[in-house]
Protein backbone atom coordinates (compact mmCIF):
# COMPACT_ATOMS: atom_id res chain seq x y z
CA UNK A 1 0.00 0.00 0.00
CA UNK A 2 1.39 3.75 -0.63
CA UNK A 3 -1.03 6.00 1.07
CA UNK A 4 1.05 9.37 1.67
CA UNK A 5 4.30 9.11 2.25
CA UNK A 6 4.30 5.49 1.27
CA UNK A 7 6.84 3.76 -1.04
CA UNK A 8 5.63 5.07 -4.73
CA UNK A 9 8.48 2.97 -5.75
CA UNK A 10 6.57 0.05 -5.89
CA UNK A 11 3.60 1.17 -7.73
CA UNK A 12 3.87 0.85 -11.73
CA UNK A 13 1.54 1.82 -14.68
CA UNK A 14 1.34 -1.41 -16.85
CA UNK A 15 3.75 -1.68 -19.56
CA UNK A 16 1.29 -1.25 -22.25
CA UNK A 17 -1.28 1.37 -20.77
CA UNK A 18 -2.06 4.45 -22.61
CA UNK A 19 -3.02 7.58 -20.47
CA UNK A 20 -5.42 9.60 -22.63
CA UNK A 21 -5.76 14.05 -21.58
CA UNK A 22 -7.93 16.20 -23.19
CA UNK A 23 -8.37 20.13 -22.69
CA UNK A 24 -11.70 21.57 -24.06
CA UNK A 25 -10.08 25.19 -24.33
CA UNK A 26 -11.91 28.19 -25.31
CA UNK A 27 -10.86 27.90 -28.52
CA UNK A 28 -10.28 24.09 -29.43
CA UNK A 29 -9.80 20.42 -28.02
CA UNK A 30 -6.85 19.07 -27.72
CA UNK A 31 -5.55 15.50 -26.82
CA UNK A 32 -2.60 14.02 -25.46
CA UNK A 33 -2.13 10.27 -25.66
CA UNK A 34 0.73 9.18 -22.74
CA UNK A 35 2.55 5.91 -22.76
CA UNK A 36 3.29 4.31 -19.18
CA UNK A 37 7.03 5.97 -19.10
CA UNK A 38 5.40 9.56 -19.61
CA UNK A 39 6.54 9.27 -23.32
CA UNK A 40 4.30 11.16 -25.42
CA UNK A 41 2.21 8.65 -27.78
CA UNK A 42 0.21 11.12 -29.97
CA UNK A 43 -1.43 15.07 -29.94
CA UNK A 44 -3.79 16.65 -31.84
CA UNK A 45 -6.37 18.80 -31.93
CA UNK A 46 -9.79 20.65 -33.24
CA UNK A 47 -10.11 24.22 -33.45
CA UNK A 48 -13.81 25.25 -33.65
CA UNK A 49 -13.72 28.29 -36.00
CA UNK A 50 -12.22 26.50 -38.54
CA UNK A 51 -12.81 22.71 -38.06
CA UNK A 52 -16.72 23.04 -37.05
CA UNK A 53 -17.48 26.43 -39.07
CA UNK A 54 -20.93 25.91 -38.93
CA UNK A 55 -21.49 27.01 -35.45
CA UNK A 56 -20.22 30.51 -36.44
CA UNK A 57 -17.76 31.06 -33.31
CA UNK A 58 -15.12 33.56 -33.59
CA UNK A 59 -12.36 32.96 -30.94
CA UNK A 60 -14.89 29.82 -29.84
CA UNK A 61 -17.22 31.82 -28.61
CA UNK A 62 -20.31 34.04 -29.52
CA UNK A 63 -20.63 37.37 -28.59
CA UNK A 64 -24.45 38.99 -28.06
CA UNK A 65 -25.31 42.14 -29.53
CA UNK A 66 -28.18 42.90 -27.38
CA UNK A 67 -26.94 46.13 -25.52
CA UNK A 68 -29.94 45.08 -22.96
CA UNK A 69 -27.35 42.08 -22.33
CA UNK A 70 -24.27 43.83 -22.91
CA UNK A 71 -21.18 41.32 -22.36
CA UNK A 72 -22.51 37.88 -22.95
CA UNK A 73 -20.69 35.80 -24.54
CA UNK A 74 -21.62 31.94 -24.40
CA UNK A 75 -20.56 29.36 -26.92
CA UNK A 76 -22.76 26.37 -28.31
CA UNK A 77 -22.17 22.95 -26.03
CA UNK A 78 -22.97 20.51 -28.79
CA UNK A 79 -19.91 22.13 -30.41
CA UNK A 80 -17.87 20.51 -27.70
CA UNK A 81 -19.55 17.20 -28.14
CA UNK A 82 -18.75 17.33 -32.00
CA UNK A 83 -15.35 18.18 -31.53
CA UNK A 84 -15.12 15.06 -29.38
CA UNK A 85 -16.22 12.82 -31.77
CA UNK A 86 -14.05 14.37 -34.53
CA UNK A 87 -10.91 14.57 -32.10
CA UNK A 88 -11.14 10.71 -31.30
CA UNK A 89 -11.67 10.06 -35.04
CA UNK A 90 -8.77 11.33 -35.60
CA UNK A 91 -6.47 10.39 -33.05
CA UNK A 92 -7.56 7.00 -33.27
CA UNK A 93 -5.26 6.72 -36.14
CA UNK A 94 -2.16 7.63 -34.39
CA UNK A 95 -2.80 5.72 -31.31
CA UNK A 96 -4.18 2.16 -30.48
CA UNK A 97 -7.12 3.57 -28.30
CA UNK A 98 -7.69 -0.27 -27.20
CA UNK A 99 -4.51 0.52 -25.23
CA UNK A 100 -6.05 3.84 -22.87
CA UNK A 101 -6.62 2.31 -19.01
CA UNK A 102 -7.70 5.90 -17.84
CA UNK A 103 -8.87 8.98 -19.69
CA UNK A 104 -9.49 12.66 -17.98
CA UNK A 105 -9.98 16.05 -18.97
CA UNK A 106 -9.35 19.24 -18.60
CA UNK A 107 -11.83 22.27 -19.32
CA UNK A 108 -12.17 25.83 -19.54
CA UNK A 109 -13.67 26.66 -16.15
CA UNK A 110 -16.55 28.82 -14.94
CA UNK A 111 -19.07 28.32 -17.64
CA UNK A 112 -22.76 26.11 -16.97
CA UNK A 113 -24.05 23.65 -19.21
CA UNK A 114 -27.83 23.44 -18.65
CA UNK A 115 -29.34 19.54 -19.45
CA UNK A 116 -32.89 19.16 -20.41
CA UNK A 117 -35.25 17.20 -18.30
CA UNK A 118 -34.60 13.22 -19.48
CA UNK A 119 -31.29 14.63 -20.85
CA UNK A 120 -29.42 11.65 -18.34
CA UNK A 121 -31.40 9.04 -20.13
CA UNK A 122 -30.86 10.29 -23.42
CA UNK A 123 -27.25 10.02 -22.55
CA UNK A 124 -27.12 6.37 -21.72
CA UNK A 125 -28.33 5.83 -24.81
CA UNK A 126 -25.98 6.93 -27.32
CA UNK A 127 -26.27 5.20 -30.64
CA UNK A 128 -22.73 4.38 -31.82
CA UNK A 129 -24.04 2.53 -34.69
CA UNK A 130 -26.31 5.77 -35.58
CA UNK A 131 -24.25 7.55 -39.01
CA UNK A 132 -24.78 10.79 -36.83
CA UNK A 133 -22.45 11.66 -33.97
CA UNK A 134 -22.82 13.07 -30.58
CA UNK A 135 -23.92 16.26 -31.10
CA UNK A 136 -27.02 15.41 -33.90
CA UNK A 137 -27.52 13.08 -31.44
CA UNK A 138 -28.14 14.89 -29.17
CA UNK A 139 -30.05 17.74 -30.47
CA UNK A 140 -32.58 15.22 -31.74
CA UNK A 141 -32.69 14.11 -28.00
CA UNK A 142 -33.72 17.86 -27.51
CA UNK A 143 -30.89 17.03 -24.42
CA UNK A 144 -30.27 20.95 -23.78
CA UNK A 145 -32.02 23.32 -21.76
CA UNK A 146 -30.43 25.89 -23.22
CA UNK A 147 -28.56 25.89 -26.54
CA UNK A 148 -25.89 27.85 -25.53
CA UNK A 149 -23.60 27.59 -22.54
CA UNK A 150 -22.37 30.95 -20.76
CA UNK A 151 -18.24 30.70 -20.70
CA UNK A 152 -15.87 32.22 -18.22
CA UNK A 153 -15.41 35.84 -20.66
CA UNK A 154 -19.01 36.51 -19.60
CA UNK A 155 -19.32 39.94 -17.96
CA UNK A 156 -23.15 40.46 -17.69
CA UNK A 157 -23.59 39.10 -14.29
CA UNK A 158 -23.07 42.37 -12.42
CA UNK A 159 -26.46 42.88 -10.80
CA UNK A 160 -26.58 39.11 -9.53
CA UNK A 161 -22.86 39.50 -8.34
CA UNK A 162 -24.07 42.55 -6.34
CA UNK A 163 -27.30 40.47 -4.78
CA UNK A 164 -25.19 37.34 -4.34
CA UNK A 165 -22.57 39.08 -2.44
CA UNK A 166 -25.08 41.07 0.18
CA UNK A 167 -26.66 37.80 0.78
CA UNK A 168 -24.03 35.94 1.62
CA UNK A 169 -22.38 39.13 4.27
CA UNK A 170 -20.41 40.81 1.71
CA UNK A 171 -17.59 39.99 -0.55
CA UNK A 172 -14.94 39.45 1.54
CA UNK A 173 -17.22 37.06 3.42
CA UNK A 174 -18.26 35.44 0.48
CA UNK A 175 -14.38 35.11 -0.45
CA UNK A 176 -13.56 33.68 2.44
CA UNK A 177 -16.45 30.69 2.53
CA UNK A 178 -16.17 30.08 -1.31
CA UNK A 179 -12.91 30.66 -2.32
CA UNK A 180 -13.60 33.88 -4.16
CA UNK A 181 -15.85 36.56 -3.87
CA UNK A 182 -18.89 36.63 -6.24
CA UNK A 183 -16.38 37.18 -9.97
CA UNK A 184 -18.77 37.55 -13.02
CA UNK A 185 -17.81 34.39 -14.35
CA UNK A 186 -18.36 32.17 -11.62
CA UNK A 187 -21.07 29.95 -12.34
CA UNK A 188 -23.46 30.31 -8.94
CA UNK A 189 -24.16 33.91 -10.25
CA UNK A 190 -24.14 32.89 -14.11
CA UNK A 191 -26.61 29.87 -12.75
CA UNK A 192 -28.87 33.04 -11.06
CA UNK A 193 -28.69 35.36 -14.10
CA UNK A 194 -30.37 32.26 -15.95
CA UNK A 195 -33.36 31.36 -13.52
CA UNK A 196 -34.20 35.56 -13.40
CA UNK A 197 -33.41 36.06 -17.34
CA UNK A 198 -34.69 32.92 -19.17
CA UNK A 199 -36.76 31.30 -16.01
CA UNK A 200 -37.95 28.48 -18.96
CA UNK A 201 -34.52 27.04 -18.96
CA UNK A 202 -33.97 26.89 -15.83
CA UNK A 203 -37.44 25.35 -14.96
CA UNK A 204 -36.23 22.94 -17.77
CA UNK A 205 -33.10 22.43 -16.89
CA UNK A 206 -32.56 18.90 -14.77
CA UNK A 207 -29.13 18.98 -14.47
CA UNK A 208 -26.15 21.81 -14.66
CA UNK A 209 -23.06 20.95 -15.53
CA UNK A 210 -19.73 22.57 -15.73
CA UNK A 211 -18.20 22.23 -19.05
CA UNK A 212 -15.46 20.09 -17.07
CA UNK A 213 -18.24 17.64 -16.14
CA UNK A 214 -20.47 18.12 -19.85
CA UNK A 215 -17.60 16.35 -21.08
CA UNK A 216 -17.05 13.52 -18.45
CA UNK A 217 -20.90 13.29 -18.83
CA UNK A 218 -20.60 12.07 -22.76
CA UNK A 219 -17.38 10.00 -21.41
CA UNK A 220 -19.29 8.06 -18.91
CA UNK A 221 -23.12 8.08 -20.80
CA UNK A 222 -24.92 9.76 -17.60
CA UNK A 223 -24.45 12.83 -15.31
CA UNK A 224 -20.75 12.72 -14.14
CA UNK A 225 -20.12 14.47 -10.71
CA UNK A 226 -18.55 18.16 -10.57
CA UNK A 227 -14.92 17.83 -8.79
CA UNK A 228 -14.43 19.68 -6.39
CA UNK A 229 -11.53 21.76 -7.51
CA UNK A 230 -13.24 23.31 -10.51
CA UNK A 231 -16.60 23.40 -8.63
CA UNK A 232 -14.75 25.85 -6.31
CA UNK A 233 -15.22 28.31 -9.09
CA UNK A 234 -19.04 28.19 -8.36
CA UNK A 235 -19.43 30.22 -5.36
CA UNK A 236 -21.21 27.23 -3.94
CA UNK A 237 -19.03 25.33 -2.11
CA UNK A 238 -17.37 25.90 0.96
CA UNK A 239 -13.82 26.20 0.11
CA UNK A 240 -12.57 24.31 4.02
CA UNK A 241 -15.23 21.68 3.81
CA UNK A 242 -15.95 20.84 0.26
CA UNK A 243 -19.55 20.17 0.58
CA UNK A 244 -21.74 22.44 -0.75
CA UNK A 245 -23.52 25.37 0.93
CA UNK A 246 -27.06 25.55 1.77
CA UNK A 247 -26.89 29.00 1.62
CA UNK A 248 -25.01 30.35 -1.02
CA UNK A 249 -26.88 27.66 -3.13
CA UNK A 250 -29.96 29.23 -1.81
CA UNK A 251 -28.82 32.45 -2.82
CA UNK A 252 -28.46 31.87 -6.45
CA UNK A 253 -31.74 29.99 -7.46
CA UNK A 254 -34.34 27.79 -5.85
CA UNK A 255 -34.03 23.97 -5.84
CA UNK A 256 -30.66 24.13 -6.88
CA UNK A 257 -28.62 21.66 -5.05
CA UNK A 258 -30.63 18.79 -7.06
CA UNK A 259 -29.63 20.19 -9.98
CA UNK A 260 -26.16 20.48 -8.95
CA UNK A 261 -25.64 16.68 -7.99
CA UNK A 262 -22.74 15.79 -5.75
CA UNK A 263 -19.24 16.84 -5.82
CA UNK A 264 -16.00 14.39 -6.13
CA UNK A 265 -12.42 14.66 -5.65
CA UNK A 266 -10.68 15.42 -8.75
CA UNK A 267 -8.61 12.12 -8.79
CA UNK A 268 -11.71 9.87 -7.99
CA UNK A 269 -13.38 7.57 -11.06
CA UNK A 270 -16.71 9.26 -12.67
CA UNK A 271 -17.35 5.55 -14.47
CA UNK A 272 -16.06 3.41 -17.28
CA UNK A 273 -16.40 4.88 -20.46
CA UNK A 274 -19.85 4.48 -22.34
CA UNK A 275 -20.54 1.86 -24.81
CA UNK A 276 -20.68 4.51 -27.53
CA UNK A 277 -16.81 5.26 -27.43
CA UNK A 278 -16.25 1.35 -27.11
CA UNK A 279 -17.82 0.62 -30.64
CA UNK A 280 -17.02 3.73 -32.30
CA UNK A 281 -13.41 4.09 -31.24
CA UNK A 282 -12.57 0.85 -30.31
CA UNK A 283 -11.74 1.68 -26.65
CA UNK A 284 -11.66 -1.05 -23.87
CA UNK A 285 -14.93 -1.07 -21.57
CA UNK A 286 -12.40 -1.13 -18.68
CA UNK A 287 -11.42 2.00 -19.88
CA UNK A 288 -11.79 4.35 -16.60
CA UNK A 289 -12.73 7.67 -16.93
CA UNK A 290 -11.21 9.85 -14.39
CA UNK A 291 -12.86 13.42 -13.16
CA UNK A 292 -12.57 16.49 -15.45
CA UNK A 293 -11.73 19.37 -13.91
CA UNK A 294 -10.72 22.92 -15.16
CA UNK A 295 -7.74 24.05 -17.41
CA UNK A 296 -5.50 25.56 -14.67
CA UNK A 297 -5.98 23.19 -12.32
CA UNK A 298 -4.72 20.55 -14.78
CA UNK A 299 -1.88 23.21 -15.53
CA UNK A 300 -0.80 22.72 -12.26
CA UNK A 301 -0.96 19.01 -12.50
CA UNK A 302 1.00 18.93 -16.17
CA UNK A 303 3.61 21.21 -14.83
CA UNK A 304 4.30 19.40 -11.90
CA UNK A 305 3.62 22.18 -9.59
CA UNK A 306 4.66 21.56 -6.11
CA UNK A 307 6.93 23.43 -4.43
CA UNK A 308 6.24 26.65 -2.62
CA UNK A 309 8.18 29.60 -4.84
CA UNK A 310 7.63 28.18 -7.78
CA UNK A 311 4.95 29.69 -9.55
CA UNK A 312 3.45 29.26 -13.38
CA UNK A 313 1.94 32.32 -15.66
CA UNK A 314 0.40 30.65 -18.49
CA UNK A 315 -0.02 33.34 -21.49
CA UNK A 316 -3.33 31.98 -23.35
CA UNK A 317 -6.47 33.44 -24.24
CA UNK A 318 -7.04 34.46 -20.37
CA UNK A 319 -3.65 34.82 -19.10
CA UNK A 320 -3.27 33.18 -15.40
CA UNK A 321 -1.13 33.01 -12.56
CA UNK A 322 -0.92 30.08 -10.01
CA UNK A 323 0.65 28.97 -7.65
CA UNK A 324 0.11 26.00 -4.85
CA UNK A 325 0.22 26.71 -1.01
CA UNK A 326 -1.21 24.78 1.80
CA UNK A 327 -2.43 28.06 4.15
CA UNK A 328 -4.79 30.04 1.26
CA UNK A 329 -5.90 33.42 2.12
CA UNK A 330 -9.07 34.06 0.15
CA UNK A 331 -8.99 37.64 -1.09
CA UNK A 332 -11.08 40.03 -3.44
CA UNK A 333 -8.86 39.20 -6.45
CA UNK A 334 -7.65 36.04 -6.33
CA UNK A 335 -9.40 32.50 -6.71
CA UNK A 336 -8.79 29.35 -4.57
CA UNK A 337 -9.52 26.16 -5.70
CA UNK A 338 -8.29 23.10 -4.20
CA UNK A 339 -5.08 21.25 -5.64
CA UNK A 340 -6.44 18.95 -8.19
CA UNK A 341 -3.51 16.13 -6.86
CA UNK A 342 -3.50 16.77 -3.41
CA UNK A 343 -6.21 16.80 -1.09
CA UNK A 344 -4.07 18.28 1.30
CA UNK A 345 -3.12 21.56 -0.38
CA UNK A 346 -4.71 24.40 -2.39
CA UNK A 347 -3.67 26.30 -5.92
CA UNK A 348 -3.84 29.99 -5.62
CA UNK A 349 -5.13 32.06 -8.95
CA UNK A 350 -5.03 35.17 -10.60
CA UNK A 351 -7.22 35.07 -13.45
CA UNK A 352 -6.67 38.03 -16.02
CA UNK A 353 -8.83 38.20 -19.35
CA UNK A 354 -6.74 40.08 -21.84
CA UNK A 355 -4.88 37.87 -22.55
CA UNK A 356 -3.65 36.69 -25.75
CA UNK A 357 -6.49 38.54 -27.98
CA UNK A 358 -5.42 41.80 -26.56
CA UNK A 359 -1.47 40.84 -27.05
CA UNK A 360 -2.70 40.20 -30.97
CA UNK A 361 -5.21 43.35 -31.24
CA UNK A 362 -1.94 45.72 -30.47
CA UNK A 363 0.45 43.56 -32.41
CA UNK A 364 -2.15 44.11 -35.54
CA UNK A 365 -2.31 47.90 -34.83
CA UNK A 366 1.19 48.50 -33.99
CA UNK A 367 3.02 45.80 -35.57
CA UNK A 368 1.72 45.11 -38.68
CA UNK A 369 0.10 41.97 -37.89
CA UNK A 370 3.63 40.09 -37.31
CA UNK A 371 4.97 38.93 -34.28
CA UNK A 372 8.87 39.27 -36.11
CA UNK A 373 8.15 43.05 -35.70
CA UNK A 374 6.04 43.23 -32.97
CA UNK A 375 9.93 41.52 -31.31
CA UNK A 376 12.19 44.33 -33.11
CA UNK A 377 9.85 46.94 -31.41
CA UNK A 378 10.63 45.78 -27.85
CA UNK A 379 14.22 45.05 -28.47
CA UNK A 380 14.30 48.50 -29.93
CA UNK A 381 12.41 50.07 -26.69
CA UNK A 382 14.66 50.23 -23.65
CA UNK A 383 13.30 48.65 -20.09
CA UNK A 384 11.31 50.37 -18.46
CA UNK A 385 9.78 52.78 -21.38
CA UNK A 386 11.22 55.70 -20.65
CA UNK A 387 7.79 55.60 -17.85
CA UNK A 388 5.34 54.78 -20.25
CA UNK A 389 2.69 52.86 -18.63
CA UNK A 390 -0.39 51.24 -20.70
CA UNK A 391 -3.81 49.52 -19.38
CA UNK A 392 -5.23 48.03 -22.55
CA UNK A 393 -8.38 46.96 -21.99
CA UNK A 394 -10.11 45.01 -25.37
CA UNK A 395 -12.91 43.10 -23.02
CA UNK A 396 -13.87 44.03 -19.94
CA UNK A 397 -11.41 42.79 -17.29
CA UNK A 398 -11.30 40.67 -14.40
CA UNK A 399 -8.14 42.33 -12.99
CA UNK A 400 -8.58 44.93 -11.92
CA UNK A 401 -12.09 45.24 -12.38
CA UNK A 402 -12.52 47.66 -15.45
CA UNK A 403 -14.45 48.25 -18.57
CA UNK A 404 -12.73 48.00 -22.28
CA UNK A 405 -11.02 51.06 -23.15
CA UNK A 406 -7.21 52.15 -23.22
CA UNK A 407 -5.28 54.77 -20.85
CA UNK A 408 -1.80 55.74 -21.05
CA UNK A 409 0.09 57.41 -19.11
CA UNK A 410 3.81 59.21 -18.83
CA UNK A 411 5.59 59.81 -15.27
CA UNK A 412 7.86 62.39 -14.70
CA UNK A 413 10.65 61.84 -12.77
CA UNK A 414 9.85 58.18 -12.89
CA UNK A 415 13.42 56.86 -12.06
CA UNK A 416 14.76 59.93 -9.83
CA UNK A 417 12.18 61.04 -7.11
CA UNK A 418 10.55 59.19 -4.59
CA UNK A 419 6.83 56.89 -5.63
CA UNK A 420 5.12 60.50 -4.21
CA UNK A 421 7.12 62.37 -6.80
CA UNK A 422 6.28 60.44 -9.63
CA UNK A 423 3.52 62.02 -11.09
CA UNK A 424 1.68 60.81 -14.19
CA UNK A 425 0.19 62.38 -16.84
CA UNK A 426 -2.57 60.92 -19.16
CA UNK A 427 -1.50 60.98 -22.87
CA UNK A 428 -3.96 59.99 -26.19
CA UNK A 429 -1.41 57.83 -27.70
CA UNK A 430 2.44 56.62 -27.63
CA UNK A 431 4.79 56.04 -30.63
CA UNK A 432 4.37 52.30 -31.64
CA UNK A 433 7.56 50.58 -30.18
CA UNK A 434 6.01 52.40 -26.78
CA UNK A 435 2.76 50.80 -27.14
CA UNK A 436 4.08 47.36 -27.52
CA UNK A 437 6.40 47.36 -24.60
CA UNK A 438 3.67 49.00 -22.74
CA UNK A 439 1.00 46.44 -23.45
CA UNK A 440 3.68 43.80 -22.44
CA UNK A 441 5.36 45.45 -19.41
CA UNK A 442 1.86 46.34 -18.32
CA UNK A 443 0.81 42.79 -18.09
CA UNK A 444 3.58 41.66 -16.25
CA UNK A 445 3.75 44.75 -13.85
CA UNK A 446 -0.35 43.63 -12.61
CA UNK A 447 0.54 40.13 -12.48
CA UNK A 448 3.67 41.10 -9.86
CA UNK A 449 1.49 43.54 -8.38
CA UNK A 450 -1.32 41.63 -7.70
CA UNK A 451 0.37 38.08 -6.79
CA UNK A 452 2.23 40.33 -4.10
CA UNK A 453 -1.31 41.19 -2.86
CA UNK A 454 -2.73 37.47 -2.79
CA UNK A 455 0.75 36.51 -0.87
CA UNK A 456 1.90 34.07 -3.76
CA UNK A 457 6.15 34.57 -3.28
CA UNK A 458 7.25 37.41 -4.79
CA UNK A 459 10.04 37.09 -6.29
CA UNK A 460 9.13 33.66 -6.60
CA UNK A 461 11.94 31.23 -6.81
CA UNK A 462 11.37 30.41 -10.77
CA UNK A 463 8.94 30.81 -13.09
CA UNK A 464 7.15 28.39 -15.25
CA UNK A 465 5.82 29.39 -17.91
CA UNK A 466 3.12 28.18 -20.35
CA UNK A 467 0.59 28.97 -22.96
CA UNK A 468 1.39 30.40 -26.37
CA UNK A 469 3.07 33.23 -25.95
CA UNK A 470 5.60 31.44 -24.16
CA UNK A 471 7.40 30.22 -27.23
CA UNK A 472 8.43 34.24 -27.65
CA UNK A 473 12.02 35.11 -25.94
CA UNK A 474 11.61 38.23 -26.19
CA UNK A 475 8.26 38.18 -23.68
CA UNK A 476 9.90 35.81 -21.51
CA UNK A 477 13.21 38.19 -20.83
CA UNK A 478 10.77 40.71 -19.84
CA UNK A 479 8.67 38.57 -17.66
CA UNK A 480 12.33 37.91 -15.79
CA UNK A 481 13.40 41.29 -15.10
CA UNK A 482 10.03 42.23 -13.82
CA UNK A 483 9.64 39.06 -11.39
CA UNK A 484 13.53 39.29 -10.87
CA UNK A 485 13.72 35.45 -11.32
CA UNK A 486 14.63 32.71 -13.44
CA UNK A 487 11.93 31.57 -16.36
CA UNK A 488 11.46 28.29 -17.68
CA UNK A 489 9.15 26.48 -20.14
CA UNK A 490 7.81 23.11 -20.26
CA UNK A 491 9.01 20.92 -22.80
CA UNK A 492 5.29 20.25 -24.02
CA UNK A 493 3.52 23.54 -24.69
CA UNK A 494 -0.09 21.82 -23.92
CA UNK A 495 0.22 21.93 -20.11
CA UNK A 496 -3.86 21.20 -19.42
CA UNK A 497 -3.83 18.26 -21.90
CA UNK A 498 -0.83 16.97 -20.72
CA UNK A 499 -1.88 17.91 -16.82
CA UNK A 500 -5.31 15.46 -17.74
CA UNK A 501 -2.83 12.63 -18.86
CA UNK A 502 -1.16 12.35 -15.54
CA UNK A 503 -4.61 12.69 -14.02
CA UNK A 504 -5.87 9.94 -15.47
CA UNK A 505 -2.77 8.00 -14.64
CA UNK A 506 -3.13 9.11 -10.95
CA UNK A 507 -6.46 8.17 -10.97
CA UNK A 508 -6.06 4.46 -12.16
CA UNK A 509 -3.53 4.21 -9.30
CA UNK A 510 -5.66 5.73 -6.86
CA UNK A 511 -8.30 2.85 -8.13
CA UNK A 512 -5.80 -0.07 -8.34
CA UNK A 513 -4.70 0.69 -4.64
CA UNK A 514 -8.24 1.87 -3.22
CA UNK A 515 -6.85 4.75 -1.88
CA UNK A 516 -5.31 8.21 -2.63
CA UNK A 517 -1.59 8.04 -3.50
CA UNK A 518 0.65 11.00 -3.79
CA UNK A 519 0.81 12.54 -7.55
CA UNK A 520 4.57 12.14 -7.10
CA UNK A 521 4.05 8.45 -7.45
CA UNK A 522 2.99 8.58 -11.33
CA UNK A 523 6.30 10.87 -12.48
CA UNK A 524 8.99 10.40 -9.77
CA UNK A 525 11.85 9.55 -11.34
CA UNK A 526 10.58 10.76 -14.35
CA UNK A 527 10.62 14.54 -14.54
CA UNK A 528 13.99 14.76 -16.74
CA UNK A 529 13.89 13.11 -20.25
CA UNK A 530 10.13 12.82 -20.61
CA UNK A 531 6.95 15.24 -21.09
CA UNK A 532 7.78 16.26 -18.07
CA UNK A 533 10.93 18.03 -18.70
CA UNK A 534 11.88 22.11 -18.03
CA UNK A 535 14.63 24.23 -20.18
CA UNK A 536 15.81 27.48 -18.48
CA UNK A 537 14.75 29.74 -21.15
CA UNK A 538 15.96 33.12 -19.21
CA UNK A 539 18.32 33.28 -16.33
CA UNK A 540 18.24 36.23 -13.86
CA UNK A 541 20.90 37.71 -11.98
CA UNK A 542 23.55 36.90 -14.07
CA UNK A 543 23.66 40.63 -16.16
CA UNK A 544 24.54 42.93 -14.34
CA UNK A 545 22.30 45.55 -13.89
CA UNK A 546 19.53 43.10 -13.51
CA UNK A 547 19.03 43.95 -9.73
CA UNK A 548 19.17 47.82 -10.19
CA UNK A 549 16.28 47.21 -12.95
CA UNK A 550 13.94 45.18 -10.48
CA UNK A 551 14.32 47.33 -8.04
CA UNK A 552 13.39 50.14 -10.66
CA UNK A 553 10.39 48.12 -11.78
CA UNK A 554 9.09 47.62 -7.96
CA UNK A 555 8.44 51.42 -7.93
CA UNK A 556 6.85 51.03 -11.46
CA UNK A 557 4.65 48.31 -10.09
CA UNK A 558 3.70 50.21 -7.01
CA UNK A 559 3.01 53.39 -9.27
CA UNK A 560 1.04 51.17 -11.53
CA UNK A 561 -1.37 49.71 -8.71
CA UNK A 562 -2.03 53.28 -7.67
CA UNK A 563 -2.95 54.15 -11.20
CA UNK A 564 -5.38 51.59 -11.06
CA UNK A 565 -6.95 52.13 -7.89
CA UNK A 566 -7.75 55.38 -9.54
CA UNK A 567 -9.58 54.23 -12.47
CA UNK A 568 -11.56 51.63 -10.24
CA UNK A 569 -13.01 54.73 -8.76
CA UNK A 570 -13.57 56.64 -12.18
CA UNK A 571 -15.30 53.66 -13.53
CA UNK A 572 -16.89 52.36 -10.66
CA UNK A 573 -18.23 48.89 -11.64
CA UNK A 574 -19.48 51.04 -15.03
CA UNK A 575 -20.15 48.28 -18.16
C1 LIG B 1 -10.01 30.95 -14.53
C2 LIG B 1 -10.68 31.33 -15.80
C3 LIG B 1 -9.98 31.11 -17.10
C4 LIG B 1 -10.56 29.95 -17.85
C5 LIG B 1 -9.94 29.90 -19.23
O1 LIG B 1 -10.72 31.30 -13.40
O2 LIG B 1 -11.78 31.78 -15.82
O3 LIG B 1 -8.60 30.93 -16.93
O4 LIG B 1 -10.39 28.78 -17.11
O5 LIG B 1 -10.16 28.73 -19.89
Amino acid sequence: MAGAGGDCCLLRLPDDSLFLGLDCSTQSLKATVLDAGLGIVATDSVHFDSDLPHYGTRGGVLRDQDPAERGRIVSPPLMWAEALDLLLGRLRRRADLRRVAAVSGSAQQHGSVYWAKGAGAALATLDPAAGEGLGPQLAAAGALAAPESPVWMDSSTAAQCREVEAAMGGPLRLARLTGCRAHRRCTGPQIRKMHQTRPQVYEATERVSLVSSFMASLLVGGYACIDETDGAGMNIMDIDTRQLRQDALQAMAPNLEERIGKLAPAHAVAGKIAPYFVQRFQFSSNCLVIQWSGDNPNSLAGLTLSNPGDLAISLGTSDTVFGVTDSPEPSLEGNIFPNPVDPKTYMVLLCYKNGSLTREDLRNCYAERSWDLFNRLLEETAPLNGGKLGFYYKEHEILPPLPVGFHRYVLKNFTSGPLDEMVEEEVDKFDPPSEVRAIIEGQFMSMRGHAEQCGLPVPPKRIIATGGASSNPTILKIMASIFGCPVYTSQRSDSASLGAALRAAHGWLCKQQDEFVPFSCVYSGRLDGTSLGMKLSVPFGDCEGDTELLNNYTLLVKKRLEIEQKLIERFDGRE
